[in-house]
């Protein structure tokens, strides 16, 4: 059997044990209920917080695109090191405490296995599904780094990013446009700052059609820290981003520009007439980023608190 699936795996067939150390059973044997508990604690959470279901999913983005999926997002700063999470840029991530609910829930039944990288990978995935989108079932056994400073966030794409930007930046990670594309459709769940998208109304953005800005504007008045949602269905995941797009309705420059060169405009019109086709390439493109610079053995610990490196 063993044999047969290797055989399988040289022949670039399905294989089941991944092409890193990561496997769909990774914890059936010394902790069997750890999706399970995942699942919980995201379900209630969301229960409570129907917008936390964007927060989890732009945690795992965060987490996978700074040091690899290794948890480096969950890292409170200290006297000597000032952390990720910390940029301002990026404080508005949120949902730290689903995380730790489930490691602590999980630690009580299988102290010490589950990594903390693992369990963002899950939420995010138990997020999707819970807003509506695809399920996908994603293989574990990440470990959890031992970095995470505030200067490596400067890795994230920017919002004033064009497309040729952004298909740099995730074509240095491996993904192509397409899969750029329908990555940047996780932005069908959330809200953005007027602090993300206010540079667009000071008249120098072609992409910004007049009525949009109006309803920028509008929100801009009552703040940086005023919230616009990207879609009208900020707690749904469907293909309504795609639509807001065809629309120029996108809310950050790097949302519109999708729509502004013929290459990319072909795969939003795609994905808003097809949700199925978005939902599919969503998922594999989710189970890739998942495996960014994921760290194995002793290049990383299983956190026994996932704010603190152990
Ligand atoms: C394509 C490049 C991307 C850029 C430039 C970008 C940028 C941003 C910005 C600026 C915000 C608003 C932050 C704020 O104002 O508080 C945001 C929100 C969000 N992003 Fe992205 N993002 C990108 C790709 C992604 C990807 C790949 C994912 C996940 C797979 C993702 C998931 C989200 C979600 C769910 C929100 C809403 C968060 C909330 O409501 O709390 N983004 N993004
Ligand atoms: C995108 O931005 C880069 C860097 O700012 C610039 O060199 C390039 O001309 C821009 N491309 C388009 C199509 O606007
Ligand atoms: C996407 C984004 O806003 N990234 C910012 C996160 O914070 C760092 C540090 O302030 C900035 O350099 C990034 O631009």
């Amino acid at each position: 059997m063993l044999i047969a699936m290797e055989v399988m795996a040289v022949r670039g067939g399905f294989n089941p044990f991944g092409v890193d150390g990561l496997r769909m059973d990774y914890y059936m044997m010394n902790c069997p209920f750890a999706d399970q508990i995942v699942k919980n604690t995201v379900n209630r959470a969301l229960q409570d917080d129907p917008t936390l279901a964007a927060a989890l999913v732009r945690m795992h983005f965060h987490d996978c695109f700074i040091e690899g999926c290794d948890g480096s997002i969950l890292i409170d700063s200290t006297k000597d090191n000032t952390a990720e999470k910390d940029s301002p840029g990026n404080l508005s991530l949120r949902g730290y405490e689903v995380i730790d609910d489930a490691k602590d829930q999980i630690e009580e039944q299988c102290p010490g296995v589950v990594s903390c990288a693992d369990i963002v990978a899950m939420a995010a995935r138990d997020a999707v599904f819970w807003a509506g989108g695809p399920f996908y079932e994603i293989p574990k056994g990440r470990k959890d780094g031992r970095r995470s400073k505030i200067e490596d966030t400067i890795n994230l794409p920017f919002p004033t990013f064009n497309t040729t930007e952004l298909i740099n930046a995730f074509g240095q990670r491996g993904f192509t446009a397409q899969e750029m594309v329908a990555l940047s459709g996780a932005h069908t769940l959330g809200v953005a700052r007027c602090s993300s998208f206010k540079g667009r109304l000071s008249g120098s953005d072609p992409l910004l059609e007049s009525e949009f800005a109006k309803t920028l504007s509008k929100t801009c008045s009552a703040g940086d820290n005023a919230q616009q949602a990207f879609d009208a269905t900020p707690n749904t995941f469907d293909n309504f981003y795609f639509n807001a797009l065809i629309r120029k309705n996108g809310l950050l420059f790097s949302d519109q520009t999708l729509y502004s060169t013929p290459r990319t405009r072909a795969i939003v019109n795609g994905y808003a007439m097809n949700q199925a086709m978005f939902f599919l390439d969503f998922q594999s493109a989710m189970v890739k980023m998942g495996r960014l610079n994921i760290k194995e053995g002793s290049n990383g610990e299983v956190r026994a608190n996932c704010r603190k490196i152990n």
